[in-house]
């Protein structure tokens, strides 16, 4: 069986999900989900980074150990994912045992092989960016363009990684294999910062003096493994690597490392090297997506425009708030969430252009054909357009690029919609045309059917709902069995009972609820 194993960041446990971290997790489970209906054995892997200074100082801050701290927010994280209905194989924390032993044994393979020495690091560190930086990075006032704040000057003896041996062959990796990094622009960035002389070995470690919230180094109690080459490790460790080598073997590599835009050096360059250096065998694709603003602005504890994707939940459901983020903007672009297109968008295309069309198709076979699917065949030129469309949201798919699946799957709505309008079936049972009424019907039901199957990765619940609504027992998601992966072409049965239970999604309201 062809397998899939995609991962996500795994998010600092600072502070509490915001949508900006949802949307990234939101798109890989679109993509878990879409892999495993066309038969695919996926692997999908999310979690918690949950060592570091930021992290150490939030605990510190929250009046917690630092592990009670991280046990409590990385709950927060899980739960969260789990109301959005994110289908995530394993959620891996970096505090975990295992972990701390998989990164202990790469660290220490690395050291032993002379990738990993010790010298002296005099230099600036960004603690929000858990980097270090130079001077000619920082903006006019002298702090970090990300995070405006001065960076430390930190003067320690840590041991370094040698860089500078991989750079010419990550540049000939990405070179060779132009789907490595993805969006295209992402990569040329990347090879930019790899001409870059400057771009050079780095600390891999930190003195316990200024930081005591890390993986512990074998052999020197008085240095913790850098937070990013901790982190980066958990695809591994995730995937079972020395824990579970068959799992492991079956898994690895990555098919895709999904990752927004800010983090790409550190997956490009520095992840890529220590695979290198420890000869594992590399990731196929690297994906760094786009940001999500909040009505135009930056997210930010200090603008207060932090929404808590668990709240937009309650309020709107779990399908609404993931069709939107999905739909709303290219992946590769930075998009935009206000609630005024949310709900403008939602309504549109869920309720009216999906919801509609459901509600009446299943009323009209219900009043004049028993409820029963009529036995008739789909419409030619209409079938012909969904299977030249389903090409088209495969594509796509394929590529990640959401937004435009999206459109091919409300443009087969479109034209149904508008079919419906012009064949006019009410008009037709009227004239006492039954066979023409009910070839318009089945072409009708047909369409759904097939839209069902493309927007349940978006929408699972809503999917589920459509198919029942069509009459089929089974669960929506078992069409992805290794025995069905081309459920899209098959017809629905005539004389199946549909069950016309009342609009399928309600129509949202923008004002909040008082
Ligand atoms: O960077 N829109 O964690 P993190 C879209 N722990 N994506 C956003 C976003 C926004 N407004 N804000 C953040 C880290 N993200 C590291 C990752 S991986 C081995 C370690 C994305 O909590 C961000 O780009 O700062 C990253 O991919 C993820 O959320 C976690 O960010
Ligand atoms: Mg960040």
């Amino acid at each position: 069986m062809k397998k899939f194993y995609v991962t996500t960041a795994i998010d600092y446990v600072n502070a509490a999900p915001h949508i900006g971290h949802a949307y990234e997790k939101i798109a890989a489970d679109v993509i878990a989900r879409y892999y495993r209906m066309r038969g695919y054995d996926v692997f999908f892997l999310t979690g918690t980074d949950e060592h570091g200074s930021k992290v150490e100082k939030s605990a510190l801050a929250a009046g917690k150990t630092p592990i009670a701290f991280c046990d409590e927010i990385a709950e927060t994280f899980k739960q969260s994912w789990l109301n959005l209905g994110l289908s995530f194989d394993y959620f891996i924390r970096t505090t975990e045992e295992r972990h701390a032993k998989v990164v202990q044994s790469l660290f220490t393979k690395l050291k032993e092989q002379g990738d990993i020495y010790k010298s002296t690091y005099e230099g600036l560190y960004c603690e929000g960016c858990e980097d270090f930086l130079r001077e000619r990075d920082l903006d006019e006032s002298g702090n970090c363009p990300n995070h405006k704040k001065p960076p430390r000057k930190i003067a320690e003896e840590n041991y370094f990684f040698k860089l500078s041996k991989y750079k010419p062959l990550i540049k000939a990796w990405l070179e060779e294999n132009p789907e490595a990094v993805r969006p295209d622009g992402r990569r040329k960035e990347v090879l930019n910062q790899l001409n870059d002389p400057e771009l050079t070995d780095f600390s891999v470690s930190r003195s316990r003096k200024s930081l005591n919230w890390g993986i512990d180094i074998p052999g020197d109690h008085d240095q913790v493994i850098y937070v990013w080459m901790d982190a980066l490790t958990n695809y591994i460790t995730g995937a079972g690597y020395l824990t579970d080598d068959e799992h492991f073997q079956k898994y690895w590599p990555a098919d895709l490392h999904l990752i927004g835009k800010d983090i790409t050096k550190f997956h490009s360059i520095y992840w890529i090297a220590f695979l290198m250096a420890a000869g594992i065998p590399l990731p196929k694709q690297i994906y760094a997506h786009g940001f999500i603003t909040v009505e135009g602005q930056k997210i930010s504890k200090s603008l207060g425009n932090v929404i808590d994707p668990n709240k937009l939940v309650e309020e709107f459901g779990a399908d609404a708030v993931r069709f939107f983020l999905m739909s709303g903007t290219s992946f590769d672009q930075d998009g935009d969430f206000s609630r005024h297109e949310f709900v403008r968008k939602v309504n549109a295309e869920l309720a009216n252009n999906l919801g509609n069309l459901l509600n009446r198709t299943l009323k009209l076979i219900e009043n004049n054909l028993d409820g029963k699917i009529p036995d008739a065949k789909p419409e030619h030129d209409l079938r012909e357009k969904a299977n030249t469309l389903h090409a088209v949201f495969d594509s796509c798919m394929e590529k990640l690029e959401f937004a435009k699946a999206v459109e091919a799957i409300m443009a087969i709505l479109d034209q149904t919609n508008k079919y419906i309008n012009d064949e006019k079936p009410w008009t037709l049972f009227k004239e006492g045309k039954v066979k023409e009424a009910s070839e318009v019907l089945y072409t009708s039901v047909e369409m759904l059917r097939r839209v069902a199957f493309q927007i349940y990765p978006f929408t699972p619940k809503l999917a589920s709902d459509i198919w029942w609504q069509l009459g089929h027992d089974d669960n929506i998601e078992v069409l992805g069995d290794s025995d069905r992966p081309d459920g899209f072409f098959d017809m629905i049965p005539v004389g199946q009972k549909v069950r016309n239970t009342g609009p399928i999604f309600m129509r949202l309201e923008e004002a909040v609820k008082s």
